[in-house]
């Protein structure tokens, strides 16, 4: 079953399919720049203060250019603009927040990286919770590229076949269960801080508890690992340094967050879910805890000690 087959048969209206169509023939555009060697700084930085490097660029143009004149798309916001811009569609259309490289950093050392994509119908971000998303995507661009879908009815994997140069469905309803123990420990640096004991001694309840260190550097890996594997935990928490942590809601968490919760799996912040937080600005961060039931519970408790 390709793409196009399955967004139907999960009753998903035209537009959006024509859409999420739109944004999953871009994945194979990045992969093949990355095999192409395009690397190297683009001697820019994104609002963040992050320096860009040329494939940061050059995937967040085939984005842009592609959604901004897309007449189903509404407005589009990315990690890599200082703005959200405009598309064709008013409130009839969809709105679409992504990384379009998350992790581009590893490129250079050959590790997996990927593309984050969350869809809210009508227009605009501001006012919104992760919880309206109409469909989250997650592209990884590894020894394959594959990425995971949800449009609310749970979440499929589909794999690029580079014969057919499409899509093909490659494992149905991805499940994530209560508990796994495989964890992926983002920002250790917080272990340092006399505020966030809670993380060292969550450390050392992972290391001596046969739990297995699965962290690669790139959440979108990182994530999709524990949703293939069928279960784990991935943590970000914020320190003083960075009360909110270093991950984005709407580029970042909240895509990831519907994704693990169609999949069975939950996602929080220091708050509450993360598909319950109101986006106040499109650069919002936060903690994040994400994976398994019980791995988050107990992430949890640690942290409310
Ligand atoms: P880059 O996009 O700057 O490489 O950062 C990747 C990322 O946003 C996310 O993919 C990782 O989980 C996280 O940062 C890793 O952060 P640390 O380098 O602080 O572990």
């Amino acid at each position: 079953m390709t793409f196009g087959e399955y967004l139907q048969r999960q009753g998903v209206e035209a537009n959006l399919r024509d859409v999420l169509k739109t944004v999953a023939a871009i994945f194979p555009k990045i992969a093949e720049a990355m095999r192409g060697g395009l690397e190297g700084a683009a001697g820019s930085k994104n609002v963040f203060g992050e320096g860009q490097l040329k494939l940061d660029v050059f995937s967040n143009d085939l984005f842009t250019e592609a959604l901004t004149r897309h007449p189903y798309v509404a407005m589009v916001a990315s990690e890599e603009l200082d703005e959200s811009m405009n598309g064709p569609a008013g409130d009839e259309g969809y709105s679409l927040a992504y990384d379009p490289l998350d992790g581009s950093s590893l490129v250079d050392v050959n590790l997996a990286v990927g593309t984050i994509v969350g869809v809210y119908k009508g227009k605009g971000f501001v006012g919104r919770k992760g919880s309206d998303q109409a469909a989250a995507i997650i592209a990884v661009y590894g020894p394959r590229l594959t990425f995971m879908v949800t449009v609310g009815h749970g979440v499929t994997e589909f794999i690029y076949d580079w014969g057919k140069k499409d899509f093909v469905v490659n494992h149905e309803d991805v499940k994530v269960g209560e508990s796994k123990k495989m964890f992926a420990p983002g920002n250790l640096r917080a272990c340092s801080d006399p505020q966030v004991k809670w993380y060292v001694d969550l450390m050392h309840f992972w290391l001596t508890n046969e739990y297995t260190l699965r962290y690669s550097g790139g959440m979108v890996p990182d994530v999709n690992q524990i949703l293939k594997k069928g279960g784990g935990v991935f943590t970000y928490p914020g320190y003083s340094e960075m009360p909110d942590g270093k991950l984005r809601l709407i580029y970042e968490c909240a895509p990831m967050a519907f994704l693990m919760e169609q999949a069975g799996g939950v996602a929080f912040s220091a708050g509450g879910p993360i598909l319950d937080m109101t986006v106040e600005k499109i650069d919002q961060r936060t903690p994040i805890f994400i994976g398994s039931k019980k791995e988050v519970e107990l992430v949890q408790s640690y942290f409310k000690k």
